[in-house]
């Protein structure tokens, strides 16, 4: 393994947001509600070298933007001056906001400025993201997770399957389910995998909204579907239900997505919670949280893939020991100047310094919401 660069000397200089929301080429409609536009911050670390380092935060709701930016100021106000040290300014924001809580929005406010920290330590390094954290570059295996929400016409639903494998030979794709019925969610398997054939992963997504005994019911069904993964089928902190599913299902659960930073993934899998996790950048506590959680990853043997942010997740998956699937979503394609290529189905890390990420100005003035 190549020797890890060392870090380049930085200093923060001020933080910039801009909120934007980009209308999605397929809607996603989970059982908690359809996105058909996606609010995202993107944030601009300028430090006084001149070098800018960048991260994007998906806001969820269009009124969180603002709430995230008024605490990015805050970020701001604390790290003035100094050092870009990922982990030590971690830990001092840790310190400032531990009265209010590294939590929600706050840590995701965190995560985001983590994430511009890491951009801009790797762009004066030179280096692409994946090289600062000692590992290669290589194809990342991906699923398409774009789209494939819950829909009353079966056949357009098979249709959108087929379309979203076309970009990019995908080999996988995920379907969300949580129709009023068993049947009904095993009606649209049936569609989706007829459509798709048997050698396609497909993966479900529930999105908590199951009870355990229905997810059980849910879950045996599925056992005979050949899925690869079942994820989030129950509330997502209910670690000893998940644990009751993950011994008595044989299609693997997955979750991981509102792990609120590594210490709540540790408590997921010392409670047997899952057999595979995917954290979720702006919650897993950006780049820093993220190489802990591929850490108890490695120790437990769990495979990890990515929730989101497919961009810088790519770089944080090729330095994953037990890396598994990133989760492709192209929301951000239009704000950037060069979108991730996926090619046979995989996301290929770009060889450019830091993660890769460049705005298109014409772009965020277009999308751009105040
Ligand atoms: C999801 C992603 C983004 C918004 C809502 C739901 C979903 C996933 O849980 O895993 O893609
Ligand atoms: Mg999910």
């Amino acid at each position: 393994m190549p020797a890890q660069p060392s870090m380049p000397i930085l200093t923060v200089r001020a933080i910039r947001a801009t909120p934007v929301e980009v209308p999605l080429n397929f809607v996603l409609g989970t059982s908690r509600g359809a996105f058909r536009q996606a609010p995202l911050l993107l944030i601009d670390l300028e430090t006084e070298q001149g070098v800018t380092g960048r991260a994007y935060l998906f806001c969820y709701l269009r009124a969180a933007a603002p709430a995230i930016m008024s605490l990015l100021g805050e970020v701001e106000t604390v790290t003035k001056g100094d050092k870009v040290d990922p982990a030590a300014l971690w830990a001092k924001l840790a310190g400032r906001f531990a009265l209010i809580g590294v939590q929600g929005i706050v840590r995701m406010a965190l995560a985001g400025f983590d994430v511009a920290c890491w951009d801009a330590v790797a762009v004066a390094a030179g280096q692409p993201l994946v090289r600062m954290l000692g590992a290669e570059p290589k194809p990342i295996p991906a699923y398409n997770s774009c789209g494939l929400g819950l829909m009353d016409d079966l056949g357009a639903l098979a249709a959108e399957a087929e379309q979203l494998l076309a970009v990019g030979n995908f080999r996988a794709v995920k379907l969300r389910l949580g129709y009023p019925t068993l049947e009904r969610d095993i009606a649209a398997v049936h569609a989706v995998r007829k459509r798709i054939g048997d050698d396609v992963h497909l993966m479900i997504d529930y999105n908590q909204v199951l009870s355990v005994d229905d997810a059980l019911a849910r879950g045996r069904a599925l056992d005979a579907e050949n899925i690869y993964w079942l994820e989030e089928p129950i509330r997502h902190d209910d670690y000893a239900g998940a644990a009751r599913l993950a011994r008595e299902l044989k299609v693997p659960i997955q979750i991981g997505e509102n792990f609120s930073l590594p210490a709540a993934m540790a408590t997921a899998i010392e409670q047997k919670a899952t057999d595979y996790v995917m954290p979720d950048l702006e919650r897993i506590g950006g780049v820093t949280g993220w190489r802990q959680a591929a850490e108890l990853a490695a120790a437990h043997r769990i495979k990890m893939s990515s929730h989101l942010f497919p961009e810088a997740s790519a770089h944080l998956l090729a330095a994953t020991p037990t890396g598994h699937f990133l989760e492709y979503v192209d929301w951000a394609n239009v704000l950037v100047q060069e979108p991730l290529v996926i090619a046979n189905g995989c996301a290929m890390i770009p060889d450019r310094p830091g993660n890769g990420m460049v705005w298109n100005e014409a772009a965020i003035d277009r999308y751009r919401i105040n």
